[in-house]
């Protein structure tokens, strides 16, 4: 009997989702797709909460299973599918330290906080339109309120999920109105990048952050680099120099095809604008496909300059 290929709940602009995407790349496995449109509040309908009473994405249905948590996703793909070992034996041990290391990054604080305090960062990708979008969402506390609303019209049984987020988005708005906090993260990143730029130092060439093979920390990794990076902090923290090995290492990721299939796509790009801030038409349409092409000149340069 044929049996159907695992489903994927997910969002383009999720970070945890995006492990998810690559992890299923790397091991070659066939899935399908269910996006949750997290901008109109998809993961708070009741079919969904069913699912994941955390309404999060990302999450995986495998034969009438569901798997939420990107970490848990990711170790069911290892022991249940054939393909490379996202946890390989040996060197588990440093391949988990540098999964929880990179897992403790608050991304959010660090996304947000690049469009709120914009002297922090440097060639933020994202859209000007999109950006004042972002700001006014946090300020106006504008998901806590939405939750209010919809918490409304739900059965007394989900209410306390509702109470539970509310807590967590007003929460994530205070302290999203404090620079400090913003700080404290990236000064909390650029320890860990630091520490990883030493691992990779030693490193033979070609090897991944654990060893020859391309690890879940390197999925951490790679997915939390390509953020920092559309976001702005690149420069401050590795680039012109800061981390030339973690420099280097982000340039290979460029050259793998599964991390640009899933990452780097200006299509995705697009999609998740759109999906989470509304229209913005073809302004953003073309300057999604400007930052590809810079990104494949800047590759273009920077091989030329190093080979
Ligand atoms: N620990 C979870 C975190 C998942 C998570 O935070 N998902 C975000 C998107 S990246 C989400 O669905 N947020 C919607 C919400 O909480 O309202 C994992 O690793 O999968």
């Amino acid at each position: 009997m044929e049996v159907d290929p695992p489903r994927l709940y997910h969002f383009p602009t999720s970070f945890h989702s995006q492990k998810v995407m690559l992890a299923l790349a790397e091991k070659g496995i066939p899935y399908r797709s269910r996006q949750v449109n997290l901008g109109v509040s998809e993961n708070y309908t009741s079919w969904f909460l069913k699912i994941n009473p955390k309404a999060q994405v990302p999450v995986l249905e495998d034969n009438d299973k569901y798997i939420i948590d990107s970490a848990a996703i990711i170790r069911y793909l290892d022991d249940v599918y054939e393909g490379p070992l996202l946890m390989p034996p040996i060197g588990e041990k440093k391949c988990s330290y540098y999964q929880e290391s990179l897992q403790s990054v608050k991304v959010e604080v660090l996304t947000f906080g690049a469009v709120l305090y914009p002297h922090l960062v440097k060639n933020c990708s994202i859209p000007d339109v999109i950006q004042e979008r972002m700001c006014k969402a946090v300020m106006s506390a504008q998901k806590s309120h939405k939750l209010r609303e919809l918490m409304k019209d739900v059965e007394p049984d989900v209410k306390v999920i509702f109470e539970k987020k509310i807590a967590e988005s007003e929460e994530f708005e205070e302290r999203m109105r404090h620079e400090d906090a913003v700080v404290a993260e990236l000064e909390k990143v650029e320890k860990i990048l630091k520490e990883i730029n030493e691992e990779l130092k030693n490193k033979e060439s070609g090897c991944w952050l654990c060893g020859p093979d391309f690890t879940v920390a390197d999925i951490c990794l790679a997915i939390l680099l390509q953020r920092l990076k559309l976001v702005g902090y690149a420069s401050r923290l590795w680039e012109e120099d800061h981390l030339p090995h973690i420099e280097a290492y982000y340039v290979r990721l460029l050259l793998r095809k599964t991390f640009r299939h899933v990452c780097v796509g200006g299509a995705s790009y697009m999609e998740m604008m759109r999906n989470t801030f509304g229209d913005v038409g073809t302004v953003s349409v073309i300057l999604s496909a400007i930052t590809s092409l810079c990104l494949a000149i800047w590759l273009s340069f920077y091989m030329a300059g190093k080979t």
